[in-house]
């Protein structure tokens, strides 16, 4: 038997794990392809997912077979960014992923601290739009990292926010950058959508609907055991 798991806190990715925005993505960066003269798919845009701002415009170009300068693309970064902002004013609490509000308030009733690790520069927009801002008591977001997901830069500084060290923490994560990146960091990682994509996770939830923490750990925990 592994030692017994000591959970401190939990970090949450935003798209994919507390909202689905990755629609909205879509839609706005369509539109960017769209006047630049092409188009892509929905299949494509998975690739998007957890990928900064700069590298999503780096990639859908690449996909168009389209060269811009610089000073071309951070206008087109920023149009792209103001069409996904007027998508986003008429998000509602009810575009909260299932279970995901429950879940949260258990934590904090077990006084286990709560934090956000996105690549998104629009999350503190996003949770406050939806309303669950106060749930959390450290938010890192695109805003305060040099390095993207794989880099597990956005979870560590997530829980030195959170005064607490990796191998007490919990990261949720949908894109298997930001697994990978939990995992590099020491993290104990959960993967929120499909074993077959998500296989570098510990374990795999399909979501948060019907979940509570202790479920969460004690499977960690029978992972952690049967390693040993
Ligand atoms: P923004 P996450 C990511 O959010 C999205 O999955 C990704 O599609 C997006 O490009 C990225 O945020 C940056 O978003 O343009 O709002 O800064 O999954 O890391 O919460
Ligand atoms: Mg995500």
């Amino acid at each position: 038997m592994a030692d017994r798991l000591s959970i401190q806190a939990c970090i949450f990715d935003l798209d994919g794990v507390i909202v689905d925005t990755a629609k909205y993505h879509f839609v706005a960066w369509r539109r960017l392809a769209n006047e630049l003269g092409f188009d892509f798919s929905e299949e494509r845009n998975e690739q998007l997912k957890g990928v900064s701002r700069v590298d999503s415009l780096n990639l859908i170009l690449e996909w168009g077979g389209k060269t811009l300068s610089d000073d071309e693309k951070t206008d087109w970064a920023a149009r792209k960014n103001d069409w996904y902002l007027e998508l986003i004013k008429a998000m509602q609490p009810d575009e909260i992923l299932p279970g995901v509000v429950p879940f949260l308030t258990s934590l904090r009733e077990q006084g286990i601290k709560i934090g956000l690790g996105s690549a998104s520069k629009n999350a503190r927009t996003i949770l406050t739009q939806v309303g669950i801002l106060d749930h959390f008591d450290a938010l890192v977001d695109g805003n305060e990292v040099t390095h993207g997901k794989p880099h597990p830069e956005t979870f560590l500084k997530g829980a030195e926010a959170l005064d607490t060290s990796p191998d007490h923490t919990i990261v949720f994560e949908d894109a298997v950058k930001g697994v990978k990146a939990a995992n590099t960091g020491g993290f104990y990682s959960v993967g929120v959508g499909q074993p077959e994509v998500l296989h570098e996770a510990m374990m795999v939830i399909p979501g948060f609907e019907g979940l509570t923490p202790v479920m969460v750990f004690e499977e960690l925990q029978r992972k952690a055991d049967e390693v040993l």
